[in-house]
């Protein structure tokens, strides 16, 4: 009997200890496995946000998260546009490496090819659960896709559990939402035909009935009109499942607080994208004139509130401390991109760019150098870094942050210094505007000849073209005011070579 009793003793600590044990494995293991959330705004310009130096607008959430958290100076989008910065966010691959990546319209076929890898298809291998809310455009289907069926493939095919998208732009049709493939709220007997190329017989049009426009169209976005709103291709049809622009940003938000309450408990990768400062900019009725500045900075203030909102979602359900928020833009600022909504009229003293020169398009700074920054409540301790990140460094580093093996030749490994504990960054890099590429390496730009405009004066944006080479110490000239590739010929010989040596000649 005493003997019995020993026995049960010992079975009794040794399932005990068992306990304790994977207990620790547990700990280690959720430590290993932080929810990861990258918020990126569409055409948010460097001096947006009061953290980045605005003083006109006010983004307090932003603010409080930016300051909280490691706020990078240096921090670039891949390219001054949108599709190509998606691109290599979500793949690791430079953009220009891929002909398919430019801004896409909304009937494009998908351009992440489904046997690449990605970054919710690496988290995916690492047992997360990954969802994707917001702005898509990077593709849907393999061309011809028929709206009223499952749209195959899209970003399900390509790494996400999840998807609850708009599939290129807020001015490009088709506007509805397609979630996991399927357009929400359509109706079998109101099928959506979309084409880039002709009219709908019948379908009013920006061009033809002006007198239907609550916004009018200044250049392009003058086909198909929905909400008063003239868009970019044509739409028929699908009338019930057309979106209401000024609910886009609350609708959104409540997908993403959804998703995070669904997951909050098993590891989770979100990608949440903002449709705001993008045209058309249609702030819903209680922003409408919190910025003064019209619908542009009205839109940014409702962004700023939106993510404010999803910050408190993820504190209320205790996530707080175990989440990594990577926030950024995907290219530069614009002020008039098509629509007269009162942004140029309205813009008063804020710079949107900052100090740096061009904007959305351009090869200069403002088209790629973009608010980058990361927050992780009582991981990450607030601090300013000057190292040099590319959004196509995020790749590597969450591979390296979730022990994955996982990395591409174009992403560099750069999790210390996201997490503020390196000021290492990369030494350089090729950026890309509307398919012309130009390198940053050290405190020094180089941005090789091109034919062109100097001015898309549509959209009033230097864009960089030159007849000559342009060569600028971003340290001692932010603004790239002074050409020196005349009086540094050996500096921009080391950059031109450098340049080739990525890019090829
Ligand atoms: C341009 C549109 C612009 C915007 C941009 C894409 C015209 C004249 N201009 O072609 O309004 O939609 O494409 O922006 O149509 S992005 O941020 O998605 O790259
Ligand atoms: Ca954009």
């Amino acid at each position: 009997m005493r003997k019995f009793y020993c026995y049960l003793t010992a079975c009794i600590l040794l399932f005990a200890s068992c306990k304790e044990e994977q207990k620790t494995v547990e700990t280690s293991e959720e430590k290993a496995k932080p929810n990861i959330v990258i918020i990126y705004a569409d055409d948010l310009g460097y001096g947006e946000l009061g953290a980045y130096g605005a003083t006109e607008l006010k983004t307090p959430n932003l603010d409080k998260l930016a300051n909280g958290g490691m706020r990078f100076t240096n921090g670039y989008a891949t390219s001054a546009t949108c599709t190509p910065s998606r691109y290599a966010l979500l793949t690791g691959v430079y953009p220009w490496r891929n002909k398919s990546a430019k801004i896409l319209p909304g009937t494009a076929p998908l351009i992440i090819d489904t046997a690449q890898t990605t970054i919710p298809k690496m988290l995916k291998k690492q047992g997360y659960h990954t969802g994707i809310v917001g702005k898509w455009h990077l593709g849907l289907g393999s061309g011809n896709v028929n709206w009223n069926e499952r749209i195959s493939p899209g970003p399900n095919e390509v790494g996400f559990d999840y998807s609850h998208i708009l599939a290129a732009t807020q001015d490009r049709v088709p506007t509805v939402y397609i979630e996991d493939g399927h357009v929400v709220n359509l109706d079998p007997n109101d099928p959506i035909e979309i084409s880039y190329k002709e009219n709908f017989e019948g379908e009013p049009t920006g061009l033809e009935n002006p007198e239907l426009l609550k916004m009018k169209w200044h250049h392009g976005h003058n086909n198909s009109i929905v909400n008063g709103i003239p868009r970019i291709g044509f739409m028929k049809g699908g009338e019930a499942a057309k979106w209401v622009d000024e609910d886009m940003a609350d609708y959104f938000l409540a997908d993403a607080q959804d998703y995070v309450k669904k997951h909050k408990d098993e590891p989770f990768f979100l990608y949440y994208a903002l449709q705001q400062p993008h045209v058309p900019r249609t702030p819903h009725a209680r922003f409408v004139g919190s910025s003064g500045m019209g619908p542009r900075g009205d839109v940014i203030v409702e962004a700023d509130w939106m993510v404010g909102e999803f910050i408190k979602t993820l504190e209320a359900e205790g996530l707080l401390e175990n989440t990594l928020i990577v926030f950024s833009s995907d290219n530069g600022p614009v002020v008039n991109d098509g629509y007269y909504d009162d942004s140029e009229e309205k813009l008063g003293n804020h710079k949107p760019a900052g100090a740096l020169r061009g904007g959305k398009y351009s090869l200069f700074e403002a088209g790629t150098r973009v608010p980058f920054f990361t927050y992780w409540k009582g991981k990450i301790s607030p601090g300013v870094s000057d190292a040099m990140v590319s959004q196509l460094d995020l790749f590597s580093s969450l591979a390296a942050l979730v022990e994955s093996s996982e990395s591409t030749n174009d992403s560099k490994e750069l999790l210390d210094s996201f997490l503020g504990k390196s000021n290492a960054g990369r030494d350089e890099m090729v950026i890309e505007a509307t398919s012309r590429t130009a390198f940053r390496k050290g405190d020094w730009a180089m941005i090789p000849p091109y034919e062109g405009p100097a001015i898309n004066k549509q959209v009033n944006i230097e864009l960089a073209n030159s007849d000559e080479y342009l060569l600028y110490n971003l340290k001692e000239d932010i603004s790239q005011q002074n050409n020196l590739a005349k009086s540094n010929p050996e500096k921009l010989q080391e950059m031109i070579s450098a340049y080739e040596a990525i890019r090829g000649t």
